[in-house]
């Protein structure tokens, strides 16, 4: 979730198939481009028209998606490849040889031809003029599988490319969509690869942090329980303001901590506690090919420091790993660490606001649709101080969206899609043991047709990176089988 604590929930990377919503990392500019155009020497970029409202014929206001095309490896023939946008702009580091993200490795082998096509209201692609709530209920994971339903299409007909075999791709929140493309549109999309994907929405998410604890106890038993000793200690000391300057220097907060309400504590609890869940969420991704920064503080780094008797007791341990974070991600200082700083922000309505690149939007849509509210109510994990009942609130804070209504949408959505009752074919399901949204997912297989495929010892979205060197023979094999399982499918009718 990069910027500041919000409801969310940490989903993958900064940029585009596998999520986006990074708590600590702001958003880079990339450059925009409204045009077609050639980004490589191999990708380019295109704009296709879509509905507003796909489910109301009367509705006949258009708008501009984007998407990036390269036929670098087609062969006539080929299968289509299409890479499902997530809650974030896409960036054609998903499309470029050069950098080797595993899809275009098979697509290589498979002669395919590569699509990514990027979700409505994240990145550029904006079917309103702003972000008003009222604006943004157009902004829900069926129209976006509508969008895409229509993009395949139209594209089959321009191209040719009716009887080819589409497959659909996706990490994350994009990873639940590629598979609910599969479910909703058969005669559209042959197969679909769903890496880490949550199937099951839920409002009460207090299994994430539980999970937290058991990735870091894999690591090293005693790595939790460092952990929580410093954030009961944090916990403790914020209860009294005589020891707001030292925690201000402490964890080098950019304005004073000043906490005037109950929220101002769970907001700056959450943002600190998430130093340490995003940490384990992507430990040891390869996600330095889509230029995210701090790549190598992984699970190890926080547990090694943790452990370092010289850093003083755990909370001073805490608050060096708190600081590492903050200067290898290159900010000057940790966060303004107030509520209201943080809700005007997301308040804005404007694309080009704080949030406007994807962070509202995601929240919206865990607010509507999915919940998964990475709560503090289980006594199983390390933190304290951010229950349900505060991220609860930040949906009426932010949209005016009442409790009853974010229980609704999200007993609708799993009506709708069947949360892990998924009744589909060809759907592989790759989770990661470290990863605590698989939680979520499938994790062991439903029908030899909807196969878990499971890597020990990775994080999100792990099989998706391009490959290296270092990677656990898992890792490898487990891309290997994907591919393995593609490769059969394509020969079904
Ligand atoms: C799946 O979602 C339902 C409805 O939100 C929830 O009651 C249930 O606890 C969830 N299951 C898991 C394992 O999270
Ligand atoms: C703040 O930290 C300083 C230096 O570490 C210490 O001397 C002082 O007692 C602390 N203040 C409080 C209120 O604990
Ligand atoms: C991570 O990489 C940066 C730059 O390459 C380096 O300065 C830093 O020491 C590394 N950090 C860890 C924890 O390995
Ligand atoms: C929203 O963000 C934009 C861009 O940062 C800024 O110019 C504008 O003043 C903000 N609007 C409000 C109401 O804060
Ligand atoms: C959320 O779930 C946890 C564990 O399953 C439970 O202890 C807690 O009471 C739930 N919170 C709410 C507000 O229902
Ligand atoms: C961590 C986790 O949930 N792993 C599961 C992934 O899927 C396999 C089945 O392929 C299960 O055996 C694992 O338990």
């Amino acid at each position: 979730m990069g910027f500041q604590a919000v409801v969310i929930v940490i989903f993958a990377c900064l940029y585009f198939p596998c999520g986006g919503v990074l708590k600590s990392v702001r958003y880079r500019n990339i450059k925009r481009e409204t045009n077609d155009v050639q980004v490589d020497n191999v990708v380019q970029q295109h704009w296709i028209m879509q509905k507003l409202d796909h489910f109301n014929a009367a509705d006949s206001r258009v708008w501009k998606q984007k998407y990036l095309v390269s036929d670098q490896f087609y062969r006539i023939g080929g299968p289509v490849f299409l890479m499902i946008g997530g809650e974030a702009p896409i960036i054609s580091q998903w499309m470029s040889t050069d950098a080797g993200s595993t899809w275009l490795t098979y697509a290589k082998k498979l002669g395919a031809l590569c699509f990514l096509l990027e979700h409505r209201f994240y990145g550029e692609s904006h079917p309103t003029v702003d972000l008003s709530t009222e604006n943004l209920q157009f902004l829900s994971s069926q129209q976006a599988l509508a969008d895409l339903a229509h993009f395949r299409t139209t594209i089959a007909q321009h191209r040719g490319l009716a009887n080819s075999k589409w497959v659909a791709f996706g990490g994350s929140y994009s990873g639940a969509l590629a598979a609910w493309s599969r479910l909703k549109y058969p005669h559209l999309i042959h197969a679909a690869i769903a890496s880490s994907a949550p199937l099951n929405a839920t409002v009460n998410f207090s299994e994430y942090l539980e999970l937290v604890w058991q990735s870091l106890a894999a690591e090293n038993p005693v790595c939790p329980l460092l952990v929580k000793k410093a954030f009961d200690t944090l916990h403790e000391r914020i209860k009294d303001p005589k020891n707001y300057d030292n925690i201000t220097k402490d964890f080098n907060f950019c304005s004073k901590l000043q906490i005037q309400s109950d929220k101002d504590r769970a907001y700056i609890l959450d943002s600190l506690a998430d130093s340490v869940a995003s940490t384990v969420q992507y430990s040891n991704d390869n996600r330095a090919f889509e230029f995210v920064l701090g790549t190598n503080i992984t699970i190890k780094t926080l547990c090694e420091m943790m452990s370092k008797e010289s850093l003083g007791e755990p909370y001073y341990r805490f608050a060096a790993f708190v600081h590492l974070r903050t200067t290898t991600h290159l900010l000057p200082c940790f966060r303004d660490p107030t509520y209201n700083a943080n809700l005007q922000d997301i308040r804005n309505t404007s694309y080009h606001g704080p949030y406007g690149w994807g962070g509202r939007q995601w929240i919206y849509q865990t607010c509507t649709e999915f919940g998964f509210f990475q709560n503090t109510d289980s006594p199983n994990q390390p933190f304290s101080g951010f229950g349900l009942q505060y991220y609860v609130e930040q949906c009426q804070d932010y949209f005016n969206i009442r409790a009853e209504t974010l229980y609704a949408g999200v007993d609708q959505t799993n009506e709708y899609y069947g949360g892990y009752n998924i009744h589909a074919t060809r759907i592989v399901f790759p989770n990661g043991s470290l990863d605590p949204w698989h939680a979520l997912g499938i994790t062991s297989s439903i029908t030899e047709d909807l196969p878990a495929v499971f890597i020990k010892g990775t994080a999100h979205c792990a099989n998706m990176y391009p490959a290296r060197a270092e990677d656990l023979p898992q890792l490898t094999l487990a891309r290997e089988h994907i591919f393995q399982i593609l490769q059969d499918w394509l020969k079904e009718k």
